[in-house]
């Protein structure tokens, strides 16, 4: 990581397999899924040109950097197989490298689908796993490109059953501190990490609201924090709100948490977050008197 001095802060430029990610200031990472039940009419199988039409609209609105996931986190939703998820994936990625600038990350924990996207031209892996998978660590220290580690209690079908913490902040950290370490024994330099604290994995509404509370408390890592609330269930228990009506909570949470000192903020409703990022950058610049 190149780093580039922004008042007193220091903040880098990520190398993404080609691309460039300036994290001088917060960017927004724009959410594709690549699941059947997305891009389709109700099918089983997905359009790959409306997923691209869509991660255009999403550069357009000023994503910085474009998520493709092809399995699903959702409570209750089927495992992928290795095969299946690489032909979500694969076919997208290497479209949209061809035609967008800005870097392309790859949901995904399997260390096959790490390689592969890769090789389709994937600028950073984001894994909810955080390289606990047989064989990620050792795939994702020979791919040479930057790993968003995040937290989640459990495995997704289960997760919410064991969300039961002491003191989640800091459980949250040290797991995180662990994974970071585990990270560099299998050679994957710090430069190349970024942790992100995983909101709704594993973690009641109370633990939510007390990690963004203190999510700066995540900085001591010393590493680019990424945050996922957008659209989320905690901002529909706050505004007792259906999926369809969690845009405005969504970008205010979003706001907390790069006023905190976020990164990267990953959201489906580009165009508001990209907006809320640059007012909130704009105070965070301004002189002190
Ligand atoms: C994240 O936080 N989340 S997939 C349930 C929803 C809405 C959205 C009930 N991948 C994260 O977005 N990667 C996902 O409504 C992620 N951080 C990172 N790094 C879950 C998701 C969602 C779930």
């Amino acid at each position: 990581m190149r780093d580039v001095k922004v008042g007193t802060m220091t903040r880098g430029v990520l190398q993404c397999n080609g691309r460039t990610l300036d994290l001088s200031r917060p960017q927004v990472m724009g959410i594709l899924n690549i699941t059947p039940d997305s891009f389709s009419d109700g099918g089983v199988f997905f359009d790959a040109g409306k997923a691209l039409a869509r991660a255009r609209e999403m550069v357009k609105q000023g994503a910085a950097l474009i998520d493709v996931g092809g399995e699903s986190t959702r409570p209750g939703a089927a495992p992928v197989s290795i095969d299946e998820e690489l032909s979500r994936v694969v076919p997208v990625i290497e479209a949209l490298s061809a035609e967008i600038d800005v870097p392309i990350s790859v949901d995904t924990s399997k260390p096959e689908v790490m390689e592969a996207a890769v090789a389709a031209g994937a600028g950073l892996i984001n894994d909810v796993r955080a390289l606990r998978r047989e064989g990620a660590l050792a795939m994702a220290a020979r791919l040479d490109v930057p790993v968003c580690l995040m937290h989640m209690r459990g495995e997704p079908g289960t997760m919410q059953q064991n969300a039961v913490y002491d003191r989640v902040v800091v459980e949250v950290l040290d797991f995180l501190a662990g994974r970071v370490a585990a990270c560099e024994s299998a050679g994957i330099p710090r430069e190349r990490l970024l942790v992100d604290p995983g909101f709704g994995f594993g973690k009641t509404l109370a633990h939510n609201l007390q990690i963004l509370k203190s999510l700066d408390r995540f900085l001591t890592l010393g590493l680019p924090l990424v945050v996922g609330l957008s659209r989320k269930s905690m901002v529909g228990a706050i505004l007792d709100a259906p999926l369809d009506g969690r845009l405005h909570g969504s970008v205010a949470l979003a706001t907390l948490a790069a006023w905190q000192g976020a990164a990267i903020v990953r959201a489906h409703d580009v165009r508001a977050t990209v907006d809320a990022m640059r007012c909130c950058q704009a105070v965070m610049a301004a002189a002190e008197h």
